[in-house]
C-alpha cells in the first residue's frame, strides 16, 4: 500500500497529495426501471416485479430481490426462484428516459455542476454551495444526515468533515426533492471526489445514503474484490493486472509503483496507484445535450429487405418522439446495421450517414413535427443507406438496426439575441406552408411572389430555431391581418411570420409605389401585388409615423421596428452604428443586403428585389 495514505489513516492533517476541498454527491435511483414502472401503476408496489428486456431481466424491485431475483438473470431462471414474479417489458426505453431527465432537472436547481452517468445516476459538485452554507450556519452544531462509513475520532485539520456533513444534509435534500416531486427512492454518496461519492452511494441501498471521510478512502478501497470495481478500471486494463496477479484493490495498493510502470505509461501506473488508495481528482463535468439520439434493435437475424424496413419503420417512429422531446432540429442521420458472417461465425457493424434537409422538421406551437411526407422522406434516405451497406444481390443476416441523429442545429440563445424576439413558436419549414396557407386564405395578398426559394428554409432554421422555451418573450406584432383568416390569427406563430412577412412584402409594394409615382413611364410589374396597391396608402402612413426610428437606415420598415421590444430597437440601433460589433451585421448591412441570406432576419426590413 502506499504509505503516505496509510499515514493518512491516522493523522489529522490531509496528506500534502490529497486534496480535501471539493463535496461531492453521487446520486443513483433504486431499482430504475422498476420504480418507473411502479410510478406508473403503483398496484406492481406490492408484488415481486422483473423488468424484461428479450430473454433477460434486467432489473427488478427489491419484493423481487428477496427472493434472489438478480440483474441480469435469464427469465427462466427468474421464474424458476420466483414463480409469482410479474413481468414487464422494458424494451422501450421512452419512459425512463423522460424519467431521467426529469431527475437531472431536479438536480439542477441547485445550481451546481450536474454531470450525468448513464440513465439513473448523477454525480453533483456542491463544493461551492457547501461554502456558502458554511458562512451562515453554526459551525458547533453541524450534524451528519444518514450514515457514515466509519466514525472517525479525529478531525481533519482541513475542515473537510463539516463540509461533508453539510454535504449530506444537500443531498437529503435532493433525495426528498426527487421522491417529492416524481416518486423515486434513491441512494446517495457523499464524499470529496467522485470515485469515492460512487463507491459509498450503494452501502446503505435502497433509499439511503452514506457519507465517507478522506481519511477512510484506502481502507475502504481495500475491501473491494475485485479491481473492475472501481469505475474507471476497464476489462483490458483489468486483464493486464490480472496477468500480473494483481486481483483485488488491495493487491493493487500494495503493488510497487515500479512494478506497474513497466505494464502501463507513467501516468497510468501513478493513476492506478491513486485510485486504489481512493484519491481520484477527476471534475464533475456538467451535462450537456447528447450529441446523437439513437436506437437500436437487436434480434436473432433477418434476413429480407421488407423485414429490415419494417424494423427501421418501428424505430423511426420512436426516434422522432426522442427528436421531438429535445427540441433540437437534426440535420443528419446515421444506420447501423449488425451483419452476422454465418460462415465464420462472428458479426460486425456498420454505419451509413447523411445529411437531412432541416426542411424535414417543423415546429410548430415550440414543438417538432414531422409530417407525413417528411416521415417518407427520411424512410427513402434510411433505405438508400442501407441499400449502401448491404449488397442486395447477395444474401444477408443482420442481428441489428440502428438509426441516430447524429448533428443538430444550434439555437441562438443569447440573452439578448434578436432571434429569441422573433423565434418563439416559429415554424421552420412552415416559412413556406404558410405561405401557402396565405395563398388560399386570403386573395388581396400575393405570398408567392414574395416567397424565397425552398432553400430559403433552411436558411432560416440554420440561424433561427425557436428560443429557449425560459425566456417566453412575446412580440405583439402589429395586427394587420388582411393576410390572415381568423383562424390564422388565433396561431402565434403564424401571425408572426405572416406579419414580418406582410410587412416585408408591404414595403416591396411601397418601393414600387414610390417607383411608379416617380416614374410612370417604368413598366409595372404584372404581378398579382399589382391588385394590391390600392392598401398601399394606409402602408405608407404607417410606416411615416414611426417615431422611435429616427437613426435608423432608410431600408427599416419603421413599424415593424417600433413593434420592437425597446431592448431589442437597442441591439439593433447599437449593430447600425457599429457594424463591426456584430455579425449579423455583415450579413445586414446595405451593402451585402442583397446577397445576405434571404431569410436573414434583417430581409424583414428591406424590400425584396
Ligand atoms: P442500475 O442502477 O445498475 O440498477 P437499478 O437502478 O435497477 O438497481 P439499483 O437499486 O441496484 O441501483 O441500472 C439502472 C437501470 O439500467 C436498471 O434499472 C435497468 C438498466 N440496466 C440494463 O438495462 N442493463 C443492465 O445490464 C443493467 C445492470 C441495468
Ligand atoms: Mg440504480
Amino acid at each position: 500500500m502506499d504509505d503516505r495514505n496509510m499515514e493518512s489513516s491516522s493523522s489529522i492533517l490531509p496528506d500534502d497529495s490529497s486534496d480535501h476541498s471539493k463535496s461531492i454527491i453521487h446520486i443513483d435511483v433504486d431499482c430504475f426501471y422498476a420504480q418507473v414502472e411502479m410510478v406508473r401503476k403503483p398496484e406492481l408496489q406490492s408484488l415481486p416485479l422483473g423488468i424484461q428486456q428479450k430473454n433477460i431481466v434486467v432489473t427488478s424491485n427489491y419484493e423481487a430481490r428477496k427472493y434472489g431475483i438478480r440483474k441480469c438473470m435469464l427469465v427462466t431462471d427468474a421464474l424458476n426462484v420466483c414463480p409469482n414474479l410479474k413481468l414487464v417489458n422494458g424494451e422501450d426505453l421512452h419512459d425512463y428516459r423522460a424519467a431521467s431527465n426529469k431527475i437531472f432537472t431536479v438536480l439542477q436547481s441547485w445550481k451546481c455542476p450536474v454531470e450525468k452517468l448513464g440513465m439513473d445516476e448523477n454525480f453533483i459538485d456542491v463544493t461551492n454551495l457547501v461554502q456558502e452554507k458554511l458562512k451562515t450556519v453554526n459551525i458547533a452544531t453541524i450534524t451528519l444526515s444518514g450514515n457514515m462509513y466509519s466514525e472517525s475520532s479525529l478531525e481533519c485539520i482541513c475542515g473537510c468533515q463539516k463540509r461533508l456533513k453539510i454535504a449530506s444534509q444537500i443531498a437529503s435534500e435532493m433525495r426528498n426533492k426527487i421522491y417529492d416531486e416524481l416518486g423515486f427512492t434513491t441512494c446517495a454518496g457523499i464524499a470529496h471526489n467522485k470515485l469515492l461519492a460512487k463507491l459509498i452511494c450503494p452501502f446503505n441501498k435502497p433509499n439511503d445514503q452514506t457519507t465517507i471521510y478522506p481519511e477512510h478512502g484506502a481502507s475502504f478501497m481495500s475491501t473491494l474484490q475485485n479491481v473492475r470495481c472501481i469505475p474507471s478500471i476497464g476489462s483490458k486494463t483489468t486483464e493486464t493486472l490480472i496477468s500480473h496477479k494483481i486481483i483485488s484493490v488491495s493487491d493493487l495498493q500494495t503493488a510497487p509503483l515500479d512494478v506497474l510502470k513497466k505494464h502501463f505509461s507513467g501516468d497510468m501506473a501513478v493513476r492506478l496507484k491513486n485510485l486504489s488508495v481512493g484519491e481520484d481528482n477527476t471534475p464533475v463535468k456538467q451535462t450537456g445535450r447528447p450529441q446523437s439520439i439513437g436506437l437500436e434493435d437487436s434480434f436473432k437475424t433477418v434476413s429480407v429487405k421488407s423485414e429490415v424496413e419494417e424494423k427501421f419503420a418501428a424505430l423511426l417512429q420512436r426516434l422522432l418522439i426522442l427528436v421531438r422531446e429535445d427540441g433540437r432540429i437534426p440535420v443528419s442521420l446515421r444506420v447501423t446495421l449488425r451483419k452476422k458472417d454465418v460462415k465464420r461465425l462472428s458479426s460486425h457493424r456498420e454505419s451509413r450517414q447523411c445529411q437531412v434537409s432541416p426542411s424535414i422538421f417543423t415546429i410548430n406551437n415550440g414543438a417538432l413535427t414531422v409530417t407525413d411526407a417528411g416521415q417518407q422522406k427520411l424512410m427513402s434516405i434510411i433505405m438508400r443507406l442501407f441499400n449502401k451497406l448491404i449488397n442486395l444481390s447477395k444474401p444477408f443476416h443482420l442481428t441489428l438496426v440502428g438509426l441516430a441523429f447524429t448533428k443538430f442545429q444550434e439555437r441562438m440563445t443569447g440573452r439578448s439575441s434578436i432571434v429569441n424576439y422573433l423565434m418563439n413558436d416559429i415554424s421552420v419549414q412552415s416559412v413556406l406552408n404558410i405561405q401557402n396557407d396565405c395563398d388560399t386564405s386570403a386573395s388581396s395578398m400575393d405570398y408567392s411572389a414574395a416567397s424565397p426559394s425552398s432553400s430559403t428554409t433552411t436558411d432560416l432554421s440554420d440561424a433561427e430555431v425557436e428560443p429557449s422555451p425560459k425566456k417566453p418573450k412575446k412580440v405583439t406584432w402589429i395586427a394587420k391581418r388582411r393576410c390572415l383568416s381568423k383562424e390564422e390569427v388565433a396561431s402565434p406563430s403564424k401571425l408572426k411570420v405572416g406579419e414580418l412577412r406582410l410587412n416585408s412584402r408591404e414595403l416591396e409594394k411601397v418601393s414600387e409605389l414610390r417607383l411608379s409615382s416617380r416614374d410612370r413611364s417604368l413598366t409595372p410589374r404584372a404581378s398579382p401585388a399589382k391588385d394590391n396597391l390600392s392598401d398601399n396608402s394606409d402602408t405608407m402612413k404607417d410606416i411615416a409615423e414611426g417615431d422611435n426610428c429616427d437613426d435608423c437606415p432608410s431600408y427599416v420598415d419603421k413599424e415593424v421596428f417600433n413593434a420592437l421590444p425597446d431592448q431589442m430597437q437597442q441591439e439593433l440601433k447599437a449593430m447600425w452604428k457599429n457594424p463591426s460589433s456584430s455579425d449579423m451585421v455583415t450579413r445586414s448591412s446595405p451593402r451585402t443586403m442583397n446577397k445576405a441570406k434571404p431569410n436573414s432576419i434583417m430581409k424583414y426590413f428591406v424590400p425584396h428585389k
